[in-house]
């Protein structure tokens, strides 16, 4: 029963399954193409459910044979599974399937990964392994038998018994089906221990294929890291006897946190200094640090359907991010994330796929890992947060551990901890939950003897689905700055819940500046008059990093915009400005390099949007070329004093390291614009750390040189899947905009372009996408290739390809010459026949803009 015709599911529609489970038995024979999966279950009536339909979801299985108490019996084949007469009490069910992983291409259910066998099962993945109620809040304990001849053979849980050809485990944990994993392989590991607060001693492993023994040393030390971070700041500790971590060449997402044995993507763990730079080492720790976070906040209490889905996630993404702003920088990590959040949840808000943090109906849940979902979401627990207060927070999260343990639950269930906890009505904090679209926040400000008023209106722009928009709860942090630059009123916490409402500060001296929306304390655009001489007063003396950032980012978009809407030269006030705070030693290094990072094109085509004018792609590039040339040689009496400050003779991929060599990669890539490339291609030939090898390489392409030493990188990492990977897409970022789509279509004729391995598709076609004047050159051509590509990506990874198409998401900023090029792409891919559910959805909702 294959791909069952696009029903929309709803929230508003759920209701319990009939039948709870005891327990679950599975046993694998495993085979590349005909893998025998026997299951053994003991099901009783769920006293709390009404519909007592026996349905249990299957895709894509071939039934051997089926029993229920030890008789065969003949189930009735249903769209999207099977159905059967059950006895009323207690009864145990018993099938035997046969299924294929080595066709199994869209990497979901059990699949082949270089030999190796693997599963991904979130989030409707078991279905495709054996027949099971597949939703998240039918839990049981596993025990799973593998029998295979595969050297390492694992499951969830704690091993339980091994002999010649098998093994057995056992998960004590009741998990929902989206959490299990099976691993089987020819795997060797980087073994470690950890013992727990309460003396609980824990066998670790990252299991890797042969030869990637020396790049697991960094992950472990994160995994031991945020172990004892839960410890200490959550109070929650492991409960296994064994934490395994796999690496997985093809793989969908990032990393997946099933129970006791975390599947990773091997982007996302695998490291060393001469293959990984600086951002893939903090992404290594964050990732690592999210998926066992999943642990608490996610696997022992978990989703009750997957509308809830950003209970899990914005909860765990909001813990790994204070995790890594505690091994790292809070300033740097904060602006990090903002940076983010913006390029990708405000993008997806301002277009057709904007929807709510949980939504309220889809048709392929895996188009909902989005930004919204996992970065909204967690902005939502940071709001939280800090209305609620550091102890009341952490009060609250503890009632819900313990409430909830071993359940799956609700945003409501969340929620009621922490009003139980605080007495606080949170009824129009969960708009933040139901409604889409970024809020607009502007600000005006009257001063009368001594009085500072902020009066802020709050409006949200309609978004597909919802054109009705309440007000909602917005914290506003706040401090004063006196004009002297001394800050004379500390950060405050404003809480706004009207339209519109103002706040005062009384008693004050002299007019201060009002430094606002300190830490970005709500993810809103907030609109304020603003001249540059304010923003470069608040830019040397804010005590707030992340505002500081803001008002040098301010500075240069302005800037920016102005360069390209009216013709004028860059702003002397601004280039002045950032020019202080470059050469301010007393400035962290890596918080300097995030101040002289300019807005990415695709930001200014929002912005210029947003005022009412049509973005050129060509023009917002020459724009930001022009700019880096004239910041380039307004810096370049300071370049060779800094760059050799700036020197880190020993790699360490910590804060203080990574941060000096962002600023040094930054610095070299203006060099690299009046030098005619002899510093980079000096750094290029001498570095020992892929740090300096990309970024040198990167600053060299960027000038439209580089040549022979993307040769030189080929020949150097030809047998390095990972660091081939960063080949292939620097090509093509780097690419001027009249060779994007030619460059990437090139690539697709290498050797070791494969369209089956998600990394580099990606690294191929989303280089593409994030070349914003390359993607959109006015010949169309990367439109077609990109449609082309997907058109064939679909046929064998649904998963992958509708994500990719959201590449196109933001087709209606561009004129109609544009717009026309897109929509009949758009439904060219509409019109191939089967195409995946998961793109039909995808490529549907762009149309609709
Ligand atoms: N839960 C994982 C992400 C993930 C989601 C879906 C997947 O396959 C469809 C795979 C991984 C996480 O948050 O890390
Ligand atoms: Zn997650």
């Amino acid at each position: 029963m294959k791909d069952a015709a696009p029903e929309t599911i709803y929230l508003k529609d759920y209701t319990p399954f009939g039948y709870q489970i005891e327990s679950v038995h599975l046993t694998f024979r495993l085979h590349p193409t005909a893998t025998r999966v026997i299951s053994k279950i003991a099901f009783a009536p769920n006293p709390e459910a009404t519909d007592k339909r026996f349905f249990l979801h299957g895709e894509e299985l071939s039934l051997i044979s089926a029993k229920i108490n030890g008789e065969a019996i003949t189930p009735r084949p249903v769209e999207g599974g099977l159905e059967a007469d059950v006895p009323e009490g207690p009864f145990v069910w018993e099938a035997e399937v046969e299924i294929s992983p080595e066709t199994n291409t869209a990497l979901e259910g059990l699949y082949m990964s270089s030999g190796m066998y693997c599963t991904q099962c979130e989030a409707e993945g078991f279905r495709k392994i054996t027949y099971y109620p597949d939703r998240p809040d039918v839990m049981a304990t596993f025990t799973v038998r593998i029998e295979g001849d595969q050297p390492v053979m694992l499951s969830n849980g704690n091993p339980l018994t091994s002999g010649e050809g098998f093994v057995e485990w056992h998960d004590p944990w009741p998990k929902p089906s989206y959490l299990f994993a099976l691993v089987a392989g020819n795997l060797v590991n980087h073994p470690d221990r950890f013992t727990t607060q309460s003396g609980r001693d824990v066998e670790l492993n990252i299991w890797v294929r042969p030869g990637d023994e020396g790049k697991c040393a960094f992950g472990m030390q994160a995994l031991k890291d945020a172990m004892a971070w839960d410890e200490k700041t959550y109070g929650r500790e492991y409960d296994l006897d064994i934490f395994n971590i796999v690496a997985v060449d093809d793989f969908n997402m990032g990393a997946m946190e099933n129970k006791g044995l975390n599947v990773f993507n091997s982007s996302c763990v695998l490291a060393s200094k001469e293959t990984s730079t600086d951002a893939n080492f903090e992404r290594i720790e964050g990732i690592i640090a999210h998926e066992y976070f999943h642990n608490w906040t996610g696997n022992r209490i978990t989703c009750r359907d997957w509308f809830q889905l950003c209970l899990k996630e914005g909860l765990t993404v909001y813990r790994d991010q204070m995790f890594s702003g505690d091994m790292r920088s809070h300033a740097v990590k904060r602006i990090e994330e903002v940076l983010q959040l913006r390029a990708r949840q405000f993008r997806e808000d301002n277009g057709p796929l904007a929807h709510p943090v949980r939504p309220e109906s889809f048709v392929e849940i895996n188009n909902f890992y989005t930004a919204t979902v996992y970065e909204k979401g967690a902005e939502i627990i940071g709001m939280l947060r800090r209305l609620v207060g550091d102890e009341a927070y952490r009060k609250g999260c503890d009632l819900y551990f313990e409430r909830h343990d071993g359940q799956a639950v609700t945003i409501e269930d969340w929620l009621k901890a922490f009003e139980d906890v605080t007495g606080r009505d949170l009824a129009q904090f969960k708009q933040w939950y139901s409604q889409a679209g970024t809020p607009r926040l502007k600000m005006s400000e009257a001063w009368n003897d001594g009085t500072l008023t902020l009066t802020f209106a709050q409006s949200t722009p309609p978004t597909p689905g919802q054109s009705e928009k309440k007000p909602q709860v917005i914290p506003i942090a706040v401090g004063l700055i006196g004009p002297n630059g001394d800050e004379v009123v500390p950060t405050t916490v404003l809480e706004m819940t009207e339209a519109e409402q103002s706040f005062t500060f009384e008693g004050l001296g002299a007019r201060p500046v009002a430094s606002v929306l300190r830490d970005f304390s709500a993810p809103v655009i907030l609109e304020r008059e603003m001249d540059d001489d304010t923003r470069a007063f608040l830019l040397a003396h804010d005590t707030d990093p992340f505002q500081k950032w803001e008002m040098g980012r301010m500075l240069t978009k302005d800037m920016l915009v102005a360069m390209i809407t009216a013709d004028v030269p860059p702003a002397e006030t601004a280039l002045d400005a950032i020019k202080t705070v470059l050469t301010d030693e007393s400035l962290d290094p890596a918080f300097r390099a995030l101040v002289l990072g300019l807005p990415s094109e695709d930001d200014l085509a929002q912005t210029i949007f947003d005022a009412g004018q049509t973005p050129d792609p060509a023009k917002i590039h020459a724009a930001r070329k022009s700019l880096r040339h004239a910041l380039a040689l307004h810096v370049s009496d300071v370049l060779p004093t800094l760059g050799r400050q700036l020197e880190t003779p020993v790699f360490v991929p910590d804060a203080d390291g990574s941060g000096k060599r962002a600023l040094r990669h930054a610095l070299l890539a203006l060099e690299t614009l009046l030098d005619d490339g002899k510093a980079a291609r000096a750094l290029f030939a001498r570095a020992d750390n892929m740090s300096d090898q990309s970024a040198s390489l990167q600053a060299l392409l960027a000038a439209g040189l580089g040549q022979d030493e993307i040769k030189a990188f080929e020949k150097q990492w030809k047998n390095d899947r990972l660091v081939m990977d960063k080949w292939f897409m620097m090509q093509v970022s780097f690419a001027a905009p009249d060779k994007a789509a030619s460059t990437a279509l090139a690539l697709t004729q290498h050797p070791d372009f494969t369209i089956k391995n998600p990394n580099r598709f990606r690294a191929v076609f989303g280089a593409l996408a994030g070349n914003h004047a390359g993607f959109h050159a006015a010949d169309g051509k990367a439109y077609q290739l990109l449609a082309n590509y997907l058109i064939e990506l679909d046929k064998i990874n649904p998963q992958t390809t509708a994500r990719m198409s959201g590449a196109f998401e933001t087709w209606k900023r561009y004129d109609a010459d544009r717009q026309g090029m897109i929509r009949s792409e758009l439904e060219r891919i509409l019109a191939t026949p089967e195409l995946s559910r998961d793109t039909t959805e995808m490529v549907t909702r762009i149309l609709s803009a």
